[in-house]
């Protein structure tokens, strides 16, 4: 008689339901490895132990060396008009078009197992998979880098990763070798202003915007150019965090980021962006007083208008995070007609980076054959074998030309007028022949980090000086910090003197910082900016903004007041917002009617960092029980202090009084306590001017 584990599957049970070696070999046992006696030695003939745990072992590949944690998305692009009087890409031509997208948002600091909140640039890299090849859109949301030459990125990236000797601090740039770098590199000033600004605390990758950074260029059916920037806008605003909050959902939910993205697409709220682009005609560049070629310098708005052309719209989520977001490769040098480089040398340093990267990567030169990288166009080269090849050639010959081919006539690709074609530079791009060295036109690196700050409203600005203060609070070295004030003083006296009254540095002086190595003088023949401030470089809402997707957290003890509550989460789910219940314990809580009402989260699991808005239930018990509670006091104040709207509905507005937030009795009427905190009764109503009175403030985000 066969021993049970010798039995062959019957032929009808589905593949799902049993296991097999990566051969295809059923396995009957996968607990047990094979011994010499059930208490002997594990035997190395045991095949199936010793696949499984090699393949284990290899499982990991090398992380990005920047931009290593990411959250990825498929969706598609839609042109809203033809784009041909500017460009010749296939995928920009007809507003019917749909074209498949995979997007891939990042931190750059931190490795693929860091926090997502932390202070730090965004990645932002979309792969158009066009019928005229892949195009990759490789930006950031932040429109300006640190650096204006790719020989300097090696060190940038060294001083902002953990330092060497402990490997310490991750996903962080507030530590001596970031700023001890930055503060010897003036070009770096005006990202700084950015990176220290709340567009580094986004909300959600749903929630800010993305940019090319540099000048690529836009060319016609007839070879005329453009040079272009390209924008992405999000259609549900631009929000950020504050530091406080940032920090405390980094230990809360390090997946915030990727969650809010993942849950979003999930429920079917697709996030959604303009692609916008600022154009420039050739022959023109030179008129606007900016280098086009410098990325630590953006156009205004003011002066250059960002042209809606297009929409993108995230709709699924990735079937597997390995395969897709893990091996998805870009490179800011997969091109299509009609969209060529210009000659910005951090663009063309990185023009050799991706590539290379993505040997050590991927594993070798087939990356192209992965799922996730696969042009959805015709490939057809003579590029063979390799590491991992999956694309085997059946063709006889591997070479061009050749006349033994399968259409048996000469092949010949040798100066054809169609295809990709370079497009030349005008005449005076390379004066002077090769040199190392900086245009004169690349040496103003202060007047768009002032134009920044003007920019920017007042809590705004207290948060950029907060944030300057922290970061260079834990700089041990008091030479770092005095010279980072002293170029702060070349952007503006008083933001200089703000960071450093708190950071035991002298008083800042500019013109130690212009005596200093690295320091460059403006060049005298180009035009001054023409304008002082730029309403589109604040994130402060101006107008009315979306609340969809916004999420409220409902607080609710026994004793509350279900039947007041409930229109006015209905109005508020009807807008779109998602209401959590947050309770003392998770089940359910007693209402005044004695019913029961669902209890969704508790106030340790889902603190008030986790929510953009609190709602507080109402009812006299309720309101009593919060008001002694601790959790329930301390969830408010900690909602307050983050600027975040606060509702309370009849009694619940105890809770607020007992913080000073709000007067202790109910208004009958619906009424701003303070900025952003609503009180009001919705007792014998339908909620809708509570609802609409909340939702009015948080429209506005945060009252800071
Ligand atoms: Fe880079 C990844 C964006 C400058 C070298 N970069 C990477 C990613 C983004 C950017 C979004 C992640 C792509 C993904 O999700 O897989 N990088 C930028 C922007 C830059 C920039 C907007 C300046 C304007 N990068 C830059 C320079 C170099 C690199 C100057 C090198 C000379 N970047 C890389 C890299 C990475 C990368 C090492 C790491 C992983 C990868 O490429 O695939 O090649």
């Amino acid at each position: 008689m066969p021993l049970a584990s010798h039995r062959t599957a019957p032929a009808a049970a589905p593949p799902e339901s049993y296991l097999t070696t990566s051969q295809g070999l059923r396995i009957s046992d996968n607990h047990n490895s094979l011994k010499s006696g059930v208490r002997g030695p594990t035997l190395l003939e045991d095949f199936i132990l010793r696949e499984k745990i090699t393949h284990f072992d290899h499982e990991r590949i090398p992380e990005r060396v920047v931009h290593a944690r990411g959250s990825a998305a498929h969706g598609y692009f839609q042109p809203y008009r033809s784009l041909a009087s500017v460009t010749q890409a296939a995928f920009l031509q007809d507003p019917q078009q749909k074209t498949p997208v995979f997007v891939r948002f990042s931190t750059v600091a931190g490795g693929a197992g860091s926090a997502d909140t932390v202070r730090d640039v965004r990645g932002f890299a979309v792969k158009f998979y066009t019928q005229q090849g892949n195009y990759d859109l490789v930006g950031n949301n932040i429109p300006v880098f640190f650096i204006q030459d790719a020989m300097k990125f090696p060190d940038l990236i060294h001083a902002l990763k953990p330092e060497p000797r402990h490997g310490m601090p991750q996903a962080a740039s507030a530590h001596d070798t970031f700023w001890d770098f930055a503060s010897l590199m003036p070009e770096a000033t005006h990202m700084l202003m950015w990176l220290m600004s709340d567009r580094a605390l986004p909300r959600s990758l749903r929630m800010m915007q993305g940019f090319g950074v540099h000048t690529f260029r836009f060319i016609n059916a007839a070879g005329d150019v453009h040079f272009v920037k390209f924008h992405w806008k999000p259609k549900l605003g631009m929000h950020g965090l504050a530091w406080d909050e940032a920090q405390k959902i980094a230990g809360k939910d390090p997946d915030f980021h990727r969650r809010d993205l993942w849950s979003a697409i999930a429920q079917g709220h697709f996030p959604e962006w303009e692609l916008g682009v600022q154009m420039v005609p050739a022959g023109q560049e030179q008129s606007l007083g900016i280098e086009l070629l410098d990325p630590t310098k953006l156009i205004p708005e003011e002066l250059v208008p960002v042209e809606p052309i297009g929409r993108m719209v995230l709709d699924r989520n990735p079937g597997n995070f390995f395969a897709e977001t893990e091996q998805v490769a870009f490179h800011p040098g997969h091109l299509v007609p009609g969209i060529d480089f210009s000659n910005d040398p951090l663009l063309q340093g990185r023009l050799f980076s991706y590539t290379d990267t993505q040997l050590s990567r991927l594993g070798g030169p087939n990356f192209h054959q992965l799922p996730i990288n696969r042009a959805v166009c015709p490939v057809h080269n003579f590029q063979r074998d390799g590491m991992h090849c999956q694309a085997p050639q059946a063709e006889r010959v591997a070479y061009e030309p050749h006349t033994l081919g399968p259409a048996a006539t000469e092949m010949r690709v040798d100066g054809d007028a169609l295809g990709f074609q370079t497009q030349p530079d005008t005449g005076d791009d390379a004066p002077g022949g090769k040199q190392r060295g900086r245009s004169p036109s690349f040496h103003d690196h202060f007047s768009q980090a002032t134009l920044f700050w003007n920019s920017q409203s007042p809590a705004e600005k207290e948060h950029i000086v907060a944030a300057f203060r922290f970061e260079l609070s834990k700089v041990q070295t008091p030479e770092v910090r005095q010279r980072m004030v002293d170029n702060l003083a070349c952007v503006d006296a008083r933001l200089a003197r703000k960071v450093a009254s708190d950071i035991g540095v002298g008083a800042p002086d500019a013109q130690a910082a212009a005596g200093r190595a690295g320091f460059r003088v403006p060049d005298a023949a180009m035009p001054a900016l023409a304008l002082t401030e730029s309403a589109a470089l604040s994130m402060a809402v101006r107008g009315a903004a979306p609340v969809a997707t916004r999420t409220v957290a409902v607080l609710v003890h026994d004793g509350m007041d279900a039947l007041a509550l409930r229109p006015v989460l209905q109005q508020l789910e009807k807008a779109g917002l998602a209401c959590g219940t947050v309770g003392l314990r998770l089940g359910s809580v007693a209402t005044m009617g004695k019913r029961k009402f669902m209890v969704e989260h508790s106030f340790a699991t889902m603190p008030s960092v986790l929510f953009d808005a609190v709602l507080v239930a109402g009812g006299a018990d309720c309101a009593q029980a919060l008001c002694a509670l601790g959790d329930a006091r301390h969830y408010v104040q900690e909602a307050y202090k983050h600027g975040k709207p606060i509702c309370a509905v009849d009694e619940g507005v105890a809770l607020l009084a007992g913080l000073g937030i709000a007067p202790g009795q109910a208004a009958a009427d619906v009424a701003l306590a303070h900025p952003g905190v609503v009180v009001g009764s919705a007792r014998g109503e339908d909620g809708t001017a509570l609802a609409l009175a909340f939702m009015q403030a948080i429209a506005q985000h945060r009252h800071w």
